[in-house]
């Protein structure tokens, strides 16, 4: 019998959502964060949702936000966790140049209050601190591949917020003894992706394209490189990183690298739709894919499926990143389950269900509105 507790801030995010079910299959009681909104928020963690009202409920909401000291110092007051797992953030790096200052309050000192909140409520010894790191944190790499001890660079608003949360949790572990690890994160999707990353950006496009709802897929740098894993694989990291004897630091990656163009490429292909990559580069700035098949009954020979649209490039751009999970992989035996074509698969394969049934929809005159960000 676990009679653990667990506090997760983001728990409505991607991640948030599939550690809460881990948790709560490990027998964990585990408590979430959730902003206020004007519509719904919940809807990935819809399926975990217990009714308060039911006898021993092991999953609690509560409202809260990271700007707000005297809100997570109550709620930490109240649940008293044996682990804290910090994943909120304004989480979008191109976001991050248009709130710089709203990031770095979130993602930076929000970090700061909950480590504050739990030496002033005397719990440094009881509450075990996750902080979601990331590999944005090397941003013009230093080394290749990038592992605990490459040397930072943060290249947005975001990395740098994320660098200030990174170190204080390293001072909050030296000079109080709390037991908290920076999990180094690289990039990690699912279905359950926010639209506006560029994975789930792609499926989904791809997918309602491929029904013809959608007609052209814009993306900024399709040259950028990424080390993708899957969520589910990296959220049973960050809670082996809290089961440990001593707390540490880890980087959580495949080792494996594509570009934006290949998965694009790997997700059309789960579609049947064969793409030729037109333009050499991004010197271009044109259109850089056209369709070399008919294939599928809404895009046809010749048709633009991809192009270039300078809005979604970066005032400084994280050209290339790629992870060496060694450390991982020697002291904790955690190794990725998922492969990138499992990944791209399920995401596309999630993504066209949902765009069939909105195709049959509009065939029988329902009007649905789809966001092209
Ligand atoms: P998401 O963007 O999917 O989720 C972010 C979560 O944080 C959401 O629940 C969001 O709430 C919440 N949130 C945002 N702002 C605040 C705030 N001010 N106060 C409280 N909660 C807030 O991110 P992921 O699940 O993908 O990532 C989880 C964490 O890991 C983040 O910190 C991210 O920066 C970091 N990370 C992610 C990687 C990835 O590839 N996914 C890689 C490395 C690090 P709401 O639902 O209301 O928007
Ligand atoms: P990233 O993820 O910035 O790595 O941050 P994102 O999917 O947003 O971008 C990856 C790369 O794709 C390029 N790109 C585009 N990106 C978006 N969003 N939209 C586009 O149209 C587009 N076209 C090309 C980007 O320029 C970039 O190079 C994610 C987040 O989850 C962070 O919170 C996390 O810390 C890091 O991963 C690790």
């Amino acid at each position: 019998m676990n009679n653990k507790v667990a506090l997760i801030t983001g728990v409505t995010g991607q991640d948030g959502s599939y550690l809460a079910e881990f948790l709560l299959e490990k027998g964990y009681e585990v408590h979430g964060i959730k902003r206020r909104a004007s519509l719904f928020n919940t809807g990935r963690v819809d399926q975990i949702y217990q009714d308060p009202h039911d006898a021993n409920p092991k999953f609690y909401l509560h409202y809260g936000d990271l700007t707000d000291t005297s809100n997570l110092t109550r709620i930490l007051a109240e649940v008293r966790p044996d682990e804290v797992y910090n994943l909120g953030a304004m989480s979008h790096v191109a976001v991050s140049f248009e709130s710089p200052e709203y990031t770095a309050d979130a993602d930076g000192i929000g970090t700061l209050r909950l480590l504050e909140a739990i030496r002033f409520l005397g719990l440094e010894k009881k509450t075990r601190f996750y902080q979601a790191s990331t590999s944005e944190l090397y941003g013009l790499v230093q080394e290749i591949p990038q592992k605990e001890t490459t040397p930072f660079y943060p290249r947005s608003p975001y990395a740098v917020a994320k660098m200030y949360a990174y170190w204080i949790t390293v001072n909050y572990r030296e000079a109080y003894g709390i037991y908290a690890c920076n999990g180094i994160l690289f990039n990690h999707e699912s279905p359950r992706r926010g639209e506006t990353f560029v994975t789930r950006k792609i499926t989904r496009a791809l997918a309602n394209i491929s029904q013809g709802l959608e007609k052209c897929l814009y993306l900024g740098n399709i040259d950028s490189l990424r080390d993708w894993g899957h969520a589910k694989d990296y959220v049973r990291m960050q809670w082996l990183m809290l089961q440990q004897e001593d707390p540490e630091d880890y980087v959580i990656a495949t080792g494996k690298q594509y570009s934006v163009r290949q998965f694009v490429e790997f997700a059309a292909n789960e579609l049947g739709i064969t793409l030729r990559f037109e333009g050499k580069g991004l010197e271009e700035k044109g259109i850089v894919a056209s369709v070399a098949d008919d294939i599928t009954t809404h895009v046809k020979v010749g048709d633009i499926v991809v192009a270039i649209d300078p809005r979604y490039f970066r005032p400084s751009e994280v050209e290339t990143l790629l992870g060496d999970p060694t450390k991982a992989r020697e002291k904790l035996g955690w190794v990725p389950e998922i492969s990138f074509q499992e990944m791209v698969s399920e995401m596309v394969r999630k993504d066209l269900e949902d765009a069939q049934k909105h195709a049959l929809l509009k065939s029988h005159g329902y009007k649905m509105a789809i966001s092209l960000e």
